[in-house]
């Protein structure tokens, strides 16, 4: 057997190098980089090895602020390659691999695929406790990096060289099957990094992983056929599986042929550009009046690669048609099944089109005439509802967020990607935003990590270098984590970033009110002395000034005209742009027809309380405990 000897961090990075999927006939690499933050846990083990051989083996490094960042980064890369790539990211022990926690759970949540390789403490255990080390009193071999477990979709620790060989195959199995991919952590002892041993030269052959388009069962189908066949008012809920398994034309030729209409989902927003005469727009909590109105009556729920999260459920209210059936068309068995569907466990395009032949076969038409009148109808009074939110009313510096979302889209266009996570804007995005194609809109809201959103758009950039990228930030979130503006000025990234300063958390303060609490530790305020607590004046913030110490381009833009104008110089400016905007917060955009259960304090000396809580227990009766 011919061997090569090497570091485990050095045959890390040779096998990742080698390491290739194919989908449809085209073939591409699918670690495209490194991104990593050093210390002693991987200096000198996985980062020796990439300095030694990263060049050589194609593998670059990139060097970002935080761990927690490059993870988001790394997501962001690949759900825009639609999981076709991703990155890996590797951290030193402790609170570098602890950093990488919050990431892990967002790309598992979402299904995404990254690779993890956080440092670990001595496997031999000579110089226990090692700087960063948790000493466990009782489990010895218990470490910090255990946390990864429950956030991972595949984990492993490496304490001895040769159980690479095992390992790093089963990882790339499952970050390149399309069921069970998300966060794949392979924990690395600082000293198992650096051990040499002689690998089988095999071990490094190029491999081409297929990232399979599994078939549905033909009996499954033939069920659907029939459901769909029967029912007079179908939906079609369309999530990101659509977007990841590129079945968004054959997606539109179904709704189109056979009239039924599609709801959007948070990831499956995009799928049908908003104009498509079938899009009905966004369902559930944060969903409009048209597509809330023919989920609530529908007798047939066609979920297309989507998780059926509480917000498109509106926590299992938007259904109430009391014979309503689902289908469930998911790579994922977990997820076809879900609200007792029909499952259909296979790719979304190849479901799509088997069952779209067996409609044609059996004969059938599509929905009547009279229903596919009321879903034009309803999309025209949405529609039209959606222009009004966005268009400029009042005076000219008391910009609303649904006005800034306007003019934002009214720039860019529907084809620049629209990046957001958490706060009130993903909810106004998902309803106001319009995309033409279906990698124009980009909101994370599987784990609504506020956080993801800046370096969301490193990573969107890095993965499709001609599109224009906007990024839209609540000043909470960019708060929590801004630092990559930096690494986007050294990268000579460009992208353009919106803050709305809106002085603080203002959907959790409305969520707040809507359970009956006054308002209570949400807005950013000094702290009054005469109630000691946090209600003096607004703490102001220089976001301008702030973003541009970083090296980025800032612009202050206070009125509908300087926000155009801050968005045109951005578009002509050489490098990441900042573009502060304050808005009024109680500018809000309403709900439509929808709820979300959050559970009111149960006993109250306020009335407010008991007044939300006696609502809460009525809307409770509409919840669907029978469809789970
Ligand atoms: C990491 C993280 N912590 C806490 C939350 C809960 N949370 C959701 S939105 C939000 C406030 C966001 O504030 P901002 O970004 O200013 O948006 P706004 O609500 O003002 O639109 C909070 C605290 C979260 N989603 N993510
Ligand atoms: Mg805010």
């Amino acid at each position: 057997m011919e061997t090569v000897r090497l570091t485990v961090g050095q045959a890390i990075v040779r096998f990742m190098a080698r390491q290739y999927v194919e989908r449809d006939g085209r073939e591409q690499r699918f670690i495209a980089g490194v991104w990593g933050i050093f210390g002693h846990g991987n200096v000198a083990g996985f980062g020796q090895a990439l300095e030694e051989l990263g060049d050589a083996e194609e593998m670059p490094y990139f060097r970002p602020q935080n761990e927690q960042a490059q993870v988001h980064l790394a997501v962001a890369f690949a759900r825009h390659s639609n999981r076709l790539r991703t990155y890996a990211c590797t951290s030193s022990v402790g609170p570098g691999a602890m950093n990488m926690i919050t990431g892990a759970a967002g790309a598992t949540v979402n299904r995404i695929p990254v690779l993890l390789l956080p440092s670990d403490y001595f496997a031999n255990r000579t110089p226990d406790p090692v700087l960063q080390q948790i000493e466990h009193p009782t489990e010895r071999d218990a470490s910090a990096n255990d946390a990864f477990r429950p956030v991972s979709r595949f984990f492993d620790r490496i304490s001895r060289p040769e159980q690479l060989i095992a390992s790093l195959p089963a990882a790339f199995r499952v970050l390149t099957d399309p069921a069970d991919t998300g966060a794949v952590t392979i924990s690395l002892p600082e000293d198992v990094q650096s051990e040499a041993f002689d690998w089988p030269e095999r071990f490094f052959d190029r491999r081409v992983w297929r990232v399979r388009r599994p078939l549905p069962e033909a009996a499954d189908v033939a069920d659907a056929v029939s459901l769909i066949s029967a029912s007079t008012a179908p939906v079609i809920v369309v999530g990101g599986g659509a977007i990841y398994s590129e079945a968004t034309e054959e997606l539109s030729t179904f709704a189109t042929r056979f009239g039924i209409p599609v709801v959007e989902t948070q990831a499956g927003k995009g799928a049908l550009p908003w104009n498509h005469p079938m899009n009905a727009g966004p369902a559930g909590t944060n969903g409009g009046v048209a597509a809330n109105r023919l989920a609530r009556d529908a007798d047939l729920v066609i979920c297309v690669g989507t998780r059926m999260g509480d917000f498109v459920t509106a926590s299992r209210t938007t259904f109430q048609n009391p014979d309503v059936t689902f289908i469930g068309i998911n790579v994922g068995p977990m997820d076809a099944h879900k609200l007792r569907a029909v499952p259909v466990v296979a790719d979304a395009r190849e479901a799509i089109c088997a069952i779209e032949r067996q409609l044609a076969a059996a004969g059938y038409a599509g929905t009547a005439a009279p229903y596919r009148q009321r879903v034009a109808d309803l999309k025209k009074e949405w529609d039209d509802i959606v222009t009004d939110l966005r268009t400029v009313n009042g005076a000219p510096g008391d910009l609303g967020q649904a006005e800034v979302i306007g003019i934002v889209n009214d720039v860019v266009g529907g084809h620049a990607t629209v990046i957001c996570a958490a706060g009130s804007l993903p909810g106004d995005l998902l309803r106001l935003w319009r995309p033409e194609d279906p990698k124009a809109y980009h909101v994370e809201y599987g784990f609504s990590c506020m956080g993801y959103e800046i370096v969301a758009g490193l990573g969107v950039r890095l993965a499709d270098p001609d599109r224009e990228v906007v990024v839209m930030v609540g000043d909470g979130s960019y708060l929590m984590m801004n630092s990559e503006i930096v690494t986007a000025v050294a990268e000579d990234l460009k992208l353009t970033i919106v803050v709305l300063d809106n002085h603080g958390f203002q959907c959790i303060l409305a969520l707040q009110r809507l359970v009956g609490v006054p308002d209570f530790g949400n807005e950013l305020r000094f702290r009054d002395p005469s109630s000691n607590r946090l209600t003096g004046p607004y703490v102001p913030i220089d976001f301008r000034g702030h973003a541009a110490s970083m090296g980025a381009l800032a612009i202050q833009a206070n009125t509908p005209d300087e926000l155009r104008e801050a968005l045109a110089a951005a578009r002509a400016a050489d490098r990441i742009t900042i573009i502060a905007v304050p808005t009024e917060p109680e500018k809000r955009v309403p709900g439509f027809e929808s709820w979300w259960d959050v559970p009111v304090a149960g006993t109250s000396e306020q009335a407010s309380v008991r007044g939300a809580r006696t609502a809460y227990d009525e809307k409770r009766r509409e919840q669907r405990i029978d469809i789970q």
